[in-house]
């Protein structure tokens, strides 16, 4: 499939305030996997909850908190629809996917897994579908690594080789953020259900970019971050499927996550409050709800489309620049809209500096992945990654300030 060439400029950039902010009128972001910019109406809905009914959730019996807790609810059932969860009390609201991750670490391994069991996941996650898990080691459970194929995927005979009869939980990225690797979480999730794991999704990369639908990739937790998808940072969700959430036990204790405190012993509330306890980022669940509204409004396989143009163009350009080394896949069918890459002969940190100076924002850096870096043998890597409000202008500028790159170090 050809995708179209991506416009000159985003017909979405005008709704994001921070590129006509005084100083930025130059800005080139292109590090929308790190944190994406946010639009005019999320920052509004944040704003009109701080000015106009901030107040605690579910406690108070007065105007502005109902209104809070309608808000902050729609926002749980905007989520529901967004991933096609069955059920609004699937949705736990926590800080992000790496919170998400713990929450799931903890309560599986400290109330279920037993020493000797396995998790498999691959070398291409985040640290935060890493350490986590390796934190479980004091009980005796062993992380094992799924590695890659000469194409930067998964290499799926490793996989099935090490899915064995200890492997308790499979976890993996749905997206890599150095590689954009799109994993097929689907075949996955079946390997993983036939063998009697229970199959973790990182969705912190993907669910921004694609459209995501729980029920048809049947994973039983998704972890999410809401601020690489237009909304503020500190807001993010834990999905699982109702059967397995209730039978999980909760990490955090305190208000909120209960039915009953006694001296003698608690019981816990249901879902999803059982897995929030305390007060919640109530203005960061608010500011979620208007983010999913704006990207329903454009539509996820719109946003996946032009996410594919931009990345179709770039890589592109990218394939023609022979001091240039990429990682990850070169088809963009196998990948999404971000590409890791080293100029030949300069460190990632000098690239990105002097893009940097040039208006282009990138990352360099082992971008939280050092065991994939350990694979690909390389200290780090400049990424460039694009999201709706990109345009071709973006990438070319991007092209314009490697070729000052490559002048300076001449
Ligand atoms: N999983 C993946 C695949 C990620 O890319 C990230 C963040 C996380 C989990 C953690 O998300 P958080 O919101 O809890 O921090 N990735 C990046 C990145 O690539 N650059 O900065 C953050």
């Amino acid at each position: 499939m050809t995708e179209s060439m991506p416009p000159e400029k985003s017909p979405f950039r005008d709704d994001f305030p921070i590129f006509s902010a005084p100083g930025n009128e130059r800005l080139v972001y292109l590090d929308s996997a790190a944190t994406s910019q946010k639009p005019l109406s999320v920052i509004e809905a944040v704003t009109s909850f701080e000015e106009e009914f901030n107040s605690n959730v579910h406690r108070g019996i007065y105007p502005i908190s109902e209104k809070a807790t309608e808000a902050f609810e729609a926002s749980r059932e905007k989520f529901r629809s967004f991933i096609n969860a069955r059920h609004a009390n699937e949705v736990v609201f926590v800080r992000g996917a790496t919170e998400a991750l713990n929450i799931a670490a903890l309560s599986l391994g400290i109330y279920r897994l037993r020493e000797g069991d396995e998790v498999l996941t691959t070398v291409m996650e985040h640290h935060s579908n890493i350490v986590p898990w390796q934190m479980l080691s004091w009980k005796g459970i062993k992380v094992k690594y799924a590695g890659l194929d000469d194409r930067g995927r998964l290499d799926m005979e490793d996989f099935s080789s090490k899915l064995g009869s200890r492997t308790r939980i499979v976890t993996v990225s749905h997206v890599s953020n150095v590689l954009g690797t799109v994993n097929n979480v689907r075949e996955i999730g079946k390997m993983a259900h036939d063998n009697g794991s229970i199959f973790i999704v990182d969705g912190a990369q993907s669910v921004p970019h694609m459209p995501v639908d729980v029920r048809s990739m049947d994973c039983d937790i998704l972890a999410v971050s809401g601020h690489k998808m237009c909304a503020p940072t500190g807001i993010g969700v834990l999905y699982g499927k109702s059967e397995l959430l209730d039978s999980m036990e909760p990490v955090f204790g305190g208000g909120e996550m209960i039915s009953e405190v006694k001296e003698s012993g608690s019981k816990w509330a249901e879902l999803p409050y059982k897995f929030e306890a305390g007060t919640q980022n109530i203005s960061g669940a608010i500011g979620l709800g208007a983010a999913l509204d704006y990207l329903k409004g454009i539509g996820m396989e719109r946003v996946e489309e032009y996410d594919k143009s931009l990345l179709s163009y770039a890589m592109a350009r990218m394939i023609e620049q022979e001091d240039i080394e990429i990682y990850g896949p070169r088809d963009p069918e196998d990948r999404s809209g971000l590409i890791s890459f080293n100029l030949k002969g300069v460190h990632s940190h000098d690239v990105a500096e002097i893009l940097g100076r040039e208006g282009v924002a990138t990352r360099s850096g082992h971008h939280c992945a050092q065991p994939l870096m350990d694979e690909l043998d390389q200290p780090s890597t400049t990424r460039a990654s694009f999201y709706l409000y990109n345009g071709r202008k973006d990438v070319d500028a991007l092209f314009s300030a490697l070729d000052k790159v490559r002048k300076v170090f001449a």
